[in-house]
């Protein structure tokens, strides 16, 4: 499906150990004899299922409440080594540097909808431990307001939205590949508005053309501190997050099929719905390895995350197929084709027990409680 992508095969930056601290908290048991084995996870009962909801949907005040927690988050200190990890300011950013560290192996990989699933639930149960968040967690359903995403709450710019757009700067059509140019949104500065505004981004910019390297650019974890910024853009929300782009995935015929609706073909005008949500945001957001420093990555994610959801539970014969990818974006370098069996690449100091893909496939199993208010049928 590629052609001739520069392939010379080099080891995937994996974050050292450096990055283990103390977890303050586990939501899991370990016996100290065998890790591998000896875990168990709390039984998730109907009484403990947490509903996951459309931001849009949220009254004021629960809208409020999640962006306290985020901006808590944000207070709070980081826990990686600085010397290793200058970009990495506080506990909000050690997940953005995270999943720096790990771009090269869960995403264009088998790891993709699994890893980023568990990713979003730590990030999750950390709102509310280290930020005491007592609100229900959100998805950003980027199709409900593809015709104009200013209009609605979650982009208004009001002290109840994620923000909103960046400052208007005229920089023209955005090549996004060879074959691919997309007019310019409606912003393309700092964003200025909102519980998020004049937030400072200290990851720099690393192109999704890194991916076909294997490897991560030296100074990825580098502190270079810029605005946060936004180019909302409708037409892209239009053309490749719309309802119906949506459904089809919903009901892909199988894993790889899913994938490719997901996450398109790097380079080529084929987007995919979750690229074409990154790309409607813009700025940041324009990295697969950055994009994690903009507080709408996780509503975003979530709401990948509610895709892969509504598929697995629209045909449950197809919940636990692989798409029949490796561990490595691209398999690059290459790697084993990913199994139920196989353990995922960890999540830095969040969760370092190695976990099974396996155990990640309910989100009602494992170490999952929680479900999506509908589910795209
Ligand atoms: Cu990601």
């Amino acid at each position: 499906m590629l052609q001739s992508l520069p392939t010379f095969v080099a080891a995937v930056a994996l974050l050292s150990s450096s990055i283990v601290s103390a977890a303050p908290w586990r939501n899991l048991r370990t016996s100290n004899a065998n890790p591998w084995a000896d875990w168990e996870y709390e039984a998730c009962t109907a009484s403990k299922t947490r509903i996951r909801v459309d931001y849009n949907s949220m009254a004021p005040w629960e809208r409020k409440l999640y962006t306290d927690a985020v901006k808590c988050l944000m207070a709070q200190p980081s826990q990686l080594d600085p010397s290793q990890y200058p970009a990495a300011t506080s506990r909000y950013m050690d997940y953005a540097v995270i999943h720096v560290g790990r771009t090269q192996q869960v995403h264009l990989s088998g790891f993709f909808s699994t890893w980023h699933r568990y990713f979003l639930w730590l990030y999750e149960t950390d709102l509310r431990h280290t930020c005491g968040y007592s609100g229900r967690f959100p998805y950003w359903d980027f199709a409900a307001t593809a015709s104009n995403p200013h209009n609605f709450p979650i982009f208004d710019g009001s002290e109840y939205s994620m923000s909103g757009d960046g400052l208007f700067v005229d920089t023209g059509p955005i090549q996004l590949g060879a074959e691919l140019v997309i007019p310019h949104g409606s912003g393309g500065g700092c964003v200025t508005s909102g519980p998020f505004a004049n937030m400072i981004a200290p990851l720099k910019f690393i192109d999704p053309k890194q991916l076909q390297t294997g490897v991560l650019p030296a100074d990825a974890y580098a502190y270079n501190p810029v605005c946060l910024m936004r180019d909302l853009n409708a037409y892209v929300s239009q053309t490749y997050t719309n309802s119906a782009q949506l459904v089809a995935a919903a009901h892909a015929d199988n894993a790889s099929h899913f994938e490719y609706l997901l996450n398109g073909v790097i380079g080529s005008s084929s987007l995919g719905i979750h690229s074409g949500a990154h790309f409607s945001i813009g700025g940041q957001m324009n990295s697969i390895h950055v994009s994690a420093q903009d507080p709408i990555w996780y509503p975003l994610h979530t709401m990948i995350d509610k895709v892969y959801t509504s598929w697995q539970l629209n045909y449950p014969d197809r919940a636990q197929q692989m798409n029949g990818e490796t561990g490595t974006a691209l398999n690059t370098p290459p790697s084993a084709v990913v199994t139920l069996e196989s353990v995922l690449p960890d999540w830095g100091y969040f969760q370092l027990n190695p976990i099974q893909l396996k155990e990640l496939i309910s989100t009602t199993g494992g170490p999952f409680c929680y479900q999506y208010d509908n589910v795209i049928a």
